[in-house]
């Protein structure tokens, strides 16, 4: 098996970024650069989540272990740990972080790169053991080098992506990118402390029977999306959910499925930020063969215009996404 390249699985993710950058001859090597800083981060971070229960790093944030030390959240050790990759990269003039309320400079003005990140997303299960990951995107600045971000570089829109991924922790650890031409998936050998493609050229199901939304909140949910999910139960399609979009979102891009996270009475945007996870994971899917929208809007042409924005989500398989969106608009047709 060989990815676009024909690079075979084995391959390991330096030699593949370095072999992809090969394929531009006026390519500079920062991206990829960026890209391995961020892999290096993804092996910190796996050690200390593998690591968890034996270091104290689960639990709120703010309480102290016995020693009487402050512990760390793991979600805040990941956040210092990519930025800290990040900023010794030199690559990235300014990082936006989901753990962050304002951009943060790195110093490094000649950087071309903006990075939103999502250091840790599935808070929920960080502390029982179960799949969470990272999810990035890379774009490239608007303003001149020389200085810092501006909020113009960090609110562009998805379609300005130059790169985007996650990283999940799993029952194995895998880093799956893209850069605009498909999506490689790279399994992480722990012995060996790399990642080697394992998953070339994903492409994911036109359709599938898995859909991935919290039921629990089903009450709230706008008329077409209960339409939609009582269609699900009535085709006896499966429902899973583990409350981990990474880890959701991989499943079904792997088998075929739809994840949503609709607006709600609690969450009336939804709950998932278009910067960190949205843009991400659309950017992802739309080149596997998949679909994200809003609802009625493709996520990568929405125009942000806050840095923790959210949006309702609804991605994966395109002819799910398509099915979805028709019962959304004949609830609007039907008002
Ligand atoms: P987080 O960024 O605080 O971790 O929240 C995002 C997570 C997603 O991983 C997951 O799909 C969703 O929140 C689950 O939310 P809910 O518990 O409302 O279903
Ligand atoms: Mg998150």
């Amino acid at each position: 098996m060989t990815d676009k390249l024909g690079l075979p699985v084995g391959t390991t993710l330096d030699r593949f970024i370095m072999r992809k950058q090969e394929d531009f001859p006026y390519a500079t090597g920062e991206l990829s650069q960026l890209l391995r800083d961020i892999a290096l981060a993804a092996k910190i971070v796996n050690r200390e989540i593998n690591r968890a229960g034996l270091l104290d790093v689960t639990g709120a944030y703010g309480q102290q272990n016995v020693q009487g030390e402050d512990q760390q959240k793991l979600d805040v050790i990941a956040n210092i740990r990519f930025i800290r990759a990040l900023r010794n990269g030199g690559e990235v003039c300014t990082i936006i972080s989901e753990e962050e309320d304002e951009a943060i400079q790195t110093g490094n003005t000649k950087g071309k790169y903006i990075v939103a990140i999502d250091p840790l997303d599935g808070s929920s299960n960080i502390d029982v053991n179960v799949s969470i990951g990272t999810i990035f995107s890379i774009y490239r600045r608007v303003s001149e080098q020389g200085s810092d971000g501006t909020m113009d570089d960090c609110l562009q829109t998805g379609t300005k992506q130059v790169g985007a991924g996650y990283i999940i922790y799993g029952s194995s650890t895998m880093l799956v990118y893209t850069t605009g031409n498909g999506v490689n998936g790279f399994t992480y050998d722990m012995t060996l402390g790399e990642f080697f493609l394992s998953h070339p050229n994903i492409f994911t199901p036109a359709t599938g029977k898995i859909y991935s939304v919290n039921e629990g909140s089903y009450n709230s949910f706008p008329e077409g999306v209960k339409q939609y999910v009582n269609y699900c139960r009535d085709n006896e399609y499966s429902a899973r959910y583990i409350g981990s979009l990474v880890g959701d979102f991989h499943r079904n891009l792997m088998k075929g499925g739809i994840y949503i996270y609709p607006s709600t009475a609690k969450a009336p945007n939804g709950k998932l930020r278009l910067m960190y996870e949205c843009n991400a994971l659309a950017f992802i899917v739309e080149q596997a063969g998949g679909k994200a929208t809003n609802g009625s809007q493709r996520i990568m042409d929405m125009v942000p215009t806050a840095l923790h924005q959210r949006c309702p989500l609804f991605i994966g398989s395109p002819e799910m996404v398509d099915k979805a969106e028709e019962f959304l608009k004949a609830e609007v047709e039907v008002n």
